[in-house]
This record gives C-alpha cells, sequence and structure tokens, in this order.
C-alpha cells in the first residue's frame, strides 16, 4: 500500500473536498475553531446562547463512544454537524456529556475513513502484506460476497461462515442474528467475551445476567472495585453529573491497584494487589457479620437475636433465619469464619484497619450503599469468584435493588423482528446445528452465560479455534464494528487467523489492523450521524432509549452496516436463486402503512420503525414517556421508562430459591449440568478450568490466588492495564484529541504512550520519566515511555490501553500499516480466561520485566 492508499478514494464529490475538509479538521485540533462549519465542539457555548448558530438545528441522536450510550443532540449546519450536547429529554444522562462525545465529530469527519468499497488485489495475506486495496463499486463487491455464500450452500459447508461483530446497534438482530440462520451458519460470533461478561456473574447471586445501574443521587457509600465511573464503566455522562452530590452526602471508597480519575476524589483507596479482590471482599464480608452489621430486614438474624458469628467458629445453621437471602450459614461455615481482615492483609496488601474502617463504615451506610463490581476483579482469571466476593455485600447490606443501592436497568420494550422459521430452509436447519466455531459449552469451556452450559460467547478462542480448524475450518467471514487483531490478547494469533480465511469482508469505517486481511472492505456509516438506530442505557432509576438518525449529509459511498449492506447482500443471494433473506426482510413492514419495503432505504426506515413502534406509537406504548407519533419521536429523539420501583426483586429473584444465593444453588445446578453433559464431575470441571475450589467451595464467593503467567524472580512486575479518558474503545486514536489531550489521565503526557512506574522503583532501575523502556511478559515485548508516577503502586506498571494502532489511519500509525505509534497492550498480555463465564482475562495475572530500552 502506498502511503495512506485509504486517502486516494474519491469521495462522493459535491459535498466537501477533501482537502478543505482536512485542514477544517487540522485548525479543528489546533484549537483554531474559527467559526462556519468548521468543527467548534471545545468552542464554548456562549456562540449558540446569543443566537449566533441559529442558522443551524439540534438534531437528536445517541453516541456509541463507550457502552454508556448517552442520548445527545448533534448540532447541524448546512448538513455539518458541528457540536455535540446530551439531549435534554433524556431523564438518565439530561443534557450532560463524557469529554468523548466530542470525538465523535473527529471519527464522522476523519479524513482517513474508507470513502468507498475496495478489493484486494494481493492474495498473500499477513501483517507485512501490502493488501493493494483498490477501489470498486458495490456491485461488484456485494457480487463477490454473494458468490462466496452461494459456494458454501451448495457445497453444503454453510457451517465454514462467520459473523464477526464488535459494538452494534439495536437493530442487529437482522444482521447478526438472522443473515447467518438463514444462510445455514452457526457462527455468529460477538465481542461480549472480551468486553465485561464476568461481571455478569453476578446472576449466580441474584438472577440478573446483565449490567447494573448504581442510584448515585441517593446512596451513602460508595465502595468501588476495579472500575473508574468518572472515566469509564458505564453510565459516565450521567454518574459525572450526580457525583458531586455523592461526595457531599457519601464516602466513596476505590478498591484498584492505581489511582484512578475516580480514585483521585474519593474518601479512601485501597491499593489492593492486582488480582487479590477475593480476599479483602471476604475479609469485609468476615467483619460485617462479626461486628453484627449485617443488614436484618434483607439477610434475617439468629432467632434470638444473638450474634453467634465469632472468628474462626461454626454456628448451627438452623438458629440463623434467613429473609430474602439464601445459604449465609453454610459461606460462613464452609469459609466466611477464617476470612479475617488479618488474614487478608498480607495477601491483598490492604491494612487490616482499613479493611475493617472500610468495611464498617460501608455497613453503617446500609441499605442506602453500593459495592460497585467493575472489570477490574472479574475480568482476571478465576474472576468469578472475585465478582461473587465483591458482589455478596450488596446482599450482606440490603443495597441490593434498594434505594441509593445497586438497582438492575429499568425494563424496556423493544418490538422484536418476526420469526424466521419459514425462512429456514433444509440446508440452513442442518448448517446452524453444527458446533459453534468457538468451541462453548465443551467441558473447558463452561461458558455459563444466564447459567446455561455453553450459553456465552467465547470470542478470544475463535483465533484458535480458526487455525487449528477445530471444529471447522471458516472459508469465508464477515466482520463488523470489529478489530480483534487489536482488541484481543495474543494479537498474533489473530493475523495468523485471519491470514487463513479465504474471503473476509470488512464493514468498517477505518480501515483497520483487522481490515488488513480484507478481501473486501465496505465502508459503513458512522451510526451516531449517518444511520437510523437505536441503543439505550440506565442510572437516576430510569432508563433512556434514544433514536440514531441520520442527521448529516453522507460524505462518502457508505451504507449502513446493519440495515442496507444486509439488504443489498440479499439482493445479491435472490439473483442467484436464494431469496429466503430477502423474503424474509420483505416481511419487516412499515408499521403505519404496512407497506413492504422495497429498497435499502426504505428497509432501514420500516427497520427502525418497527423495532421501536412500542415507544412511538400510542397505541401501542407499555408505559413510560407517550407521544403522539413518528414524527414526534423524531424530534424528541428519546424514550424515558417509568421511575424505578425499589425492592420489586426481594424474594422475587431469577435465581433457583428467588432468594440473594450466598449459597448458589443457581450455580451448582449450572456446574452440574455442565459436568453431567460431559460425563463427568464438578470437581473434574473445576480443575480443568484452572479453578482451586473444589467440592462446596465452588458454589460460594471467596478468595482464588490468582493465576499468573511468569515466574516472580525474573518477572517482578505487575500490570495494571485500563481504559484512558479519552479512548471510545479501540477507536479514538485516529483523532487529534485523543493525542492532545492525552494528560487528561493522570500521570500520562499528551502525545505519548506511556507506561507509569512508582518513583521508588523508577529509582532502584535507573529509569527517569521519558526514558523509553521495555516492557516483557512471557508471551512478548513493547517499548514504549517511562513516567514516574506516586499513583502506581510499587511493583506494578500501570499503562492505558488504546494506543500501538499501526494501520487506522494518519494520526494512530506512525506508518499507516507498516509502523505502530506507540505500543498495544494485547502484545504482551497472556491469553487466559475466566472460563465460567467464558470472559477473556485483562487483569490480574500478567507478571512482567521492566527494562530501559
Ligand atoms: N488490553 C485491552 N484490550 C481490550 C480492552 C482493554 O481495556 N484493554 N477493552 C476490551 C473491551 S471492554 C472491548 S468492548 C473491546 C472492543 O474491541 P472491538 O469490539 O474489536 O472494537 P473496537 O476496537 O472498539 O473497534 C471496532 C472497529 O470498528 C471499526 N469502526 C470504528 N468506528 C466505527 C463505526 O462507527 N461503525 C462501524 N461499523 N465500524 C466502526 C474500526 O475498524 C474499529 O477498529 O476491546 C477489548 N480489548
Ligand atoms: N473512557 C472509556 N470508558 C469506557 C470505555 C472506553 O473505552 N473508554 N469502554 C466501555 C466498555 S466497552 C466497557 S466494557 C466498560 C468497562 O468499564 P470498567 O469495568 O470500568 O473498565 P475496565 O477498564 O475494564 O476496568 C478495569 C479497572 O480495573 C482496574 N484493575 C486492574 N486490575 C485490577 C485488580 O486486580 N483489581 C481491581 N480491583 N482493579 C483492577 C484498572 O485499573 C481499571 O480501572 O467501560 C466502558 N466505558
Ligand atoms: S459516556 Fe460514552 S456514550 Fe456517553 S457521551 Fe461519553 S463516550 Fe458517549
Ligand atoms: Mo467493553
Amino acid at each position: 500500500m502506498k502511503e495512506l492508499d485509504i486517502d486516494g478514494m474519491q469521495g462522493k464529490g459535491g459535498v466537501i473536498n477533501r482537502r478543505s475538509f482536512v485542514k477544517g479538521a487540522a485548525a479543528a485540533c489546533a484549537g483554531l475553531a474559527t467559526g462556519g462549519p468548521a468543527l467548534r465542539a471545545l468552542a464554548p457555548d456562549t456562540a449558540h446562547a446569543k443566537g449566533a448558530l441559529a442558522e443551524g438545528k439540534w438534531v437528536s441522536s445517541c453516541c456509541v463512544g463507550c457502552t454508556s450510550w448517552c442520548s445527545k443532540q448533534v448540532y447541524v449546519i448546512n448538513g455539518r454537524a458541528v457540536k455535540i450536547r446530551g439531549n435534554p429529554h433524556s431523564k438518565t444522562n439530561g443534557i450532560n456529556s463524557c469529554p468523548r462525545a466530542h470525538l465523535a465529530l473527529q471519527q464522522v469527519y476523519d479524513p482517513d475513513r474508507v470513502k468507498s468499497p475496495m478489493k484486494r488485489t494481493n492474495p498473500k495475506k499477513g501483517r507485512n502484506e501490502d493488501p493493494g486495496f483498490v477501489p470498486i463499486s458495490w456491485d461488484e463487491a456485494l457480487d463477490m460476497l454473494a458468490d462466496r455464500i452461494m459456494e458454501l450452500r451448495e457445497k453444503d459447508e454453510t457451517h465454514k461462515f462467520m459473523l464477526m461483530r464488535g459494538r452494534y446497534t439495536e437493530l442487529r438482530d437482522l444482521l447478526y442474528d438472522r443473515l447467518p440462520k438463514i444462510i445455514g451458519s452457526p457462527n455468529n460470533i460477538s465481542h461480549s467475551s472480551i468486553c465485561a461478561e464476568a461481571e455478569k456473574m453476578r446472576y449466580f447471586q441474584e438472577g440478573q445476567w446483565a449490567y447494573m445501574q448504581y442510584d448515585i443521587p441517593n446512596t451513602r457509600y460508595v465502595l468501588i472495585w476495579g472500575a473508574d465511573p468518572l472515566v469509564a464503566n458505564r453510565g459516565v455522562s450521567s454518574y459525572l453529573n450526580s457525583w458531586g452530590r455523592a461526595l457531599d452526602n457519601a464516602r466513596i471508597a476505590s478498591v484498584e491497584p492505581r489511582l484512578s480519575g475516580t480514585g483521585s476524589k474519593c474518601d479512601e483507596w485501597l491499593p489492593v494487589k492486582p488480582g487479590y479482590d477475593g480476599a479483602l471482599a471476604s475479609a469485609m464480608a468476615h467483619t460485617i457479620l462479626v461486628e453484627g452489621m449485617w443488614h436484618k430486614p434483607f439477610v434475617g438474624d439468629f432467632f434470638d437475636g444473638e450474634n453467634r458469628f465469632i472468628p474462626g467458629h461454626e454456628i448451627n445453621e438452623y438458629t440463623f433465619l434467613e429473609e430474602h437471602t439464601h445459604g449465609l450459614a453454610k459461606w460462613w461455615n464452609l469459609y466466611l469464619k477464617d476470612a479475617s481482615p488479618e488474614w487478608a492483609e498480607p495477601l491483598c496488601g490492604i491494612p487490616a484497619d482499613q479493611i475493617r474502617r472500610v468495611a464498617l463504615g460501608f455497613a453503617a451506610a446500609a441499605p442506602n450503599c453500593i459495592s460497585w463490581v467493575g472489570g477490574g476483579p472479574a475480568m482476571q482469571p478465576r474472576g468469578t469468584y472475585g465478582v461473587l466476593a465483591a458482589n455478596a455485600l450488596n446482599g450482606l447490606t440490603g443495597g441490593c435493588d434498594n434505594i441509593g443501592g445497586v438497582l438492575r436497568y429499568n425494563s424496556r420494550s423493544y418490538q422484536g423482528f418476526p420469526s424466521l422459521d419459514d425462512y429456514m430452509d433444509d440446508i440452513a436447519k442442518v448448517g446452524v446445528k453444527k458446533e459453534k466455531i468457538d468451541q462453548r459449552g465443551r467441558l473447558e469451556w463452561p461458558n455459563l452465560a444466564s447459567g446455561r452450559s455453553g450459553g456465552g460467547v467465547n470470542t478470544n478462542n475463535v483465533a484458535d479455534a480458526i487455525i487449528n480448524e477445530d471444529p471447522n475450518e471458516i472459508k469465508v467471514a464477515m466482520g463488523y464494528f470489529n478489530n480483534f487483531n487489536f482488541s484481543c490478547p495474543g494479537t498474533g494469533r489473530w493475523d495468523q487467523a485471519m491470514s487463513k480465511i479465504d474471503f473476509f469482508a470488512h464493514l468498517t469505517t477505518h480501515a483497520s489492523e483487522m481490515s488488513f486481511y480484507a478481501d473486501i472492505v465496505l465502508p459503513v456509516n458512522h451510526c451516531m450521524f449517518e444511520s437510523w438506530g437505536t441503543l439505550d442505557n440506565s442510572s437516576n432509576g430510569y432508563r433512556s432509549v434514544s433514536l440514531m438518525q441520520p442527521a448529516i449529509e453522507r460524505l462518502w459511498d457508505t451504507k449502513s452496516m446493519e440495515t442496507e449492506i444486509p439488504w443489498l447482500l440479499a439482493e445479491k443471494l435472490a439473483q442467484r436463486g436464494f431469496d429466503n433473506l430477502l423474503r424474509y426482510y420483505q416481511t419487516i413492514v412499515d408499521p403505519e402503512t404496512g407497506k413492504s419495503p422495497a429498497n435499502d432505504k426504505e428497509f432501514e426506515l420500516y427497520a427502525i420503525k418497527h423495532r421501536m413502534q412500542h415507544f412511538w406509537d400510542p397505541a401501542q406504548s407499555k408505559g413510560g414517556d407517550k407521544f403522539s407519533g413518528w414524527e414526534e419521536f423524531v424530534e424528541v429523539g428519546v424514550w424515558n421508562s417509568d421511575p424505578y420501583s425499589y425492592r420489586a426483586r426481594w424474594s422475587n429473584m431469577g435465581t433457583k430459591t428467588g432468594k440473594f444465593e450466598f449459597y448458589s444453588e443457581t450455580l451448582k445446578d449450572a456446574l452440574e449440568s455442565h459436568a453431567e453433559k460431559h460425563n463427568t464431575t464438578v470437581d473434574h470441571v473445576m480443575e480443568v478450568c484452572n479453578y482451586l475450589a473444589r467440592g462446596d467451595l465452588a458454589f460460594i464467593p471467596h478468595y482464588e490466588e490468582p493465576y499468573e503467567w511468569g515466574d516472580p524472580v525474573e518477572y517482578p512486575f505487575k500490570f495494571v492495564d485500563y481504559k484512558a479518558r479519552l479512548n471510545r474503545e479501540g477507536r479514538s486514536s485516529n483523532c487529534p484529541w485523543y493525542l492532545q489531550l492525552k494528560d487528561l489521565d493522570p500521570g500520562d503526557k499528551s502525545y505519548e504512550d506511556v507506561a507509569k512506574l512508582n518513583p521508588i522503583d523508577g529509582e532502584r532501575l535507573g529509569i527517569r520519566t521519558g526514558d523509553k523502556i521495555r516492557l516483557t511478559t512471557p508471551v512478548g515485548s513493547i517499548v514504549c515511555t517511562a513516567s514516574l508516577w506516586e499513583g502506581a503502586q510499587p511493583g506494578t506498571v500501570a499503562k492505558c490501553f488504546g494506543q500501538g494502532h499501526w494501520a487506522y489511519g494518519r494520526y494512530a500509525a506512525k506508518v499507516f500499516g507498516k509502523e505502530a505509534l506507540g505500543a498495544n497492550n494485547n502484545d504482551i498480555i497472556p491469553v487466559d480466561n475466566d472460563r465460567l463465564s467464558g470472559s477473556t482475562a485483562f487483569y490480574g495475572h500478567i507478571r512482567l520485566k521492566v527494562e530501559k530500552a
């Protein structure tokens, strides 16, 4: 590829020429927003207040920068987006915005977007192979893809088709579910298990396979485990707004190996040793029981009110009468009685005094308290038990489903798409029954999402499965909104796997690392500005469902990933004699007129109207905000639910007993059926999956020694990976603001990719801020810049995820397609998993050494 070939792609012309646009972007980047249609996101709002921007219009949409999915409005002048703010109609995030919302402008107007379909001219695939992309028409691109799919169908090989996705909108089923099934493939692979699945293992205590909202406005104590809510996690815009109130009314404690953005504004920092959360949480639970501080209306009490929780002593199970919980006495007897703060101190590195103080402070705020369990303790080998231990504190204190506590998302009702049963032919019916490529459900992959053996995806294992052709080879693949060659630990495996696939179509805004292995690249709309779509979020005791709409004029020859492209592909398949997909798509009619879609644009519009009918159609309303019809809904752009009903889940949880399960009958059931399926015992499953628990311990929260990669003598440090404030997941790196404002992360430097070390370690190793250093783990080595910073505890190295792109455009890579800027953490993170949830491990297991480069 010549220097940035994607650059050479011509735009549709007419709307704006690339050169003037680059100039505009550069000006904005330098902070020289000078009026007119230049990017003005960081300019003060005074001009608008005075009416100077009155010629434009605020259009509602939704941000996909992170999983907060905030309701937004975009200010549009002459078809160009110039500014973003929170949608004032939203009851969750309201007018508030996190800082990275504005980067969406630099994404959509990025001069390095893919501007027309492209095909590969170099048949060889590999990291050092220039794909030799040349522009082609949509017709040619989709003909190529349709031909390859028809070949699979003719040979009864539809299970050799695979669809992968990263982000999505709630129109996802049209592409992610219906397309592979109707073609006849079992392989729809989401990115969920490299995201945050292990967090959802709280399912085994409270029956919710879901993320939670946190009742910050009403809370009196927030204890945060490995999440940085002012920076990352979900609900950022909303919590940024309510946090001030929490700082006034509540105590906030952060359990984090590094000083996070949230940690820097809290009452207590507990700098836990990476991987030891389970010990700390168990000791807190022990303390709460010993001191008699559990919340009696939720948990219950001894029959006579006398506290028999004496360290080291078992209790008689029958003396404790539980209310809305299950198995407290078993948990105490099997484990907790010995988990004192003094036991935990040498393990987790937190002084016993601090453990007691925080545990008792937390319990004193009960039931208006939150144990907020983020990715840190979860996304580790053995992370399941860290999650159960930290989440159990919500059970002990009755913060579960309570005012000022941890709430589920309010319910909302998207309308499902019509059934596909009549559109799956015999080939498809056979194909979808074949084993999924990710091997979920095998003995060593319980992946117990929603309590089912093989219930969840195994994203990162797909690379190995493709390489080993186990269960089968993959011949034709599509990927959208994903970049697994960058975002998964063990990046080289993905390079190898993607090189093996005969034909790969990447649906993307940018030619990224994964696109390098593509046979065709299909340029997609930026879903916040250029497509219809919807996503939702929950906080403040509400749920908001936002509408995304084509707010601006498309600059390039792009299409919507979940609607227009599948429709056009369906037409191509129909031309080849296989019309099932097209006929299925035609069943999604305009709810107002009953008309079937005749083209890709109508399909998109009818699909969104269908999906959201319960929100905008007053006759179909299922509660929450009401609208007069579609037009009004498009204008407002967000539906809000009714307020939260607290405590409705008490004794009405989705667990086996209906209670909050300290001893999880639900997990026992799931593990036993997984073991039975493989003709073995639960103990054997635990052994194969690399957990230490045997017997009943497998069903209760407890500490598992972290499984580490690397000998502590050779690799004396532990690595702490985390999300940067301006990371829009893996997608901000080509935004100049991302690099310019990198120092928003404490200890970071603009235009640098730094690894942060404690000054004590720096002095010992003779390393100073600004030195180039090499970080080496047992699986790889990267070079970055040292920053000495007290917020990294001694013995650890903290580094943001996000840089190290070698193919994401002119700012993200040093030389596009050849040389990375900064370093990708995933080049040194060993591939490992929390196998009960199927999650990829990012934390707790990584040992490394640090040298001057
Ligand atoms: N070391 C480390 N690795 C991590 C993480 C971490 O914290 N540390 N975080 C993990 C998490 S939580 C997640 S969710 C994953 C995310 O990882 P992925 O699901 O792989 O997604 P992204 O890397 O965000 O990028 C998606 C790709 O989609 C394309 N794209 C960008 N914008 C758009 C758009 O608007 N539309 C479409 N269709 N395509 C677009 C680009 O090619 C981009 O590279 O990464 C995981 N990987
Ligand atoms: N700014 C920003 N926000 C985002 C995203 C983004 O890319 N950027 N992505 C969104 C996505 S896709 C997701 S899934 C969510 C995830 O939201 P979080 O769960 O908040 O994010 P992670 O970065 O996975 O959390 C890891 C945290 O755990 C800490 N940590 C590492 N090791 C340990 C440990 O052993 N114990 C403890 N207690 N903590 C540890 C890290 O320092 C880090 O703060 O964030 C969303 N929000
Ligand atoms: S919190 Fe996430 S979704 Fe919300 S505005 Fe910020 S980047 Fe966008
Ligand atoms: Mo994620």
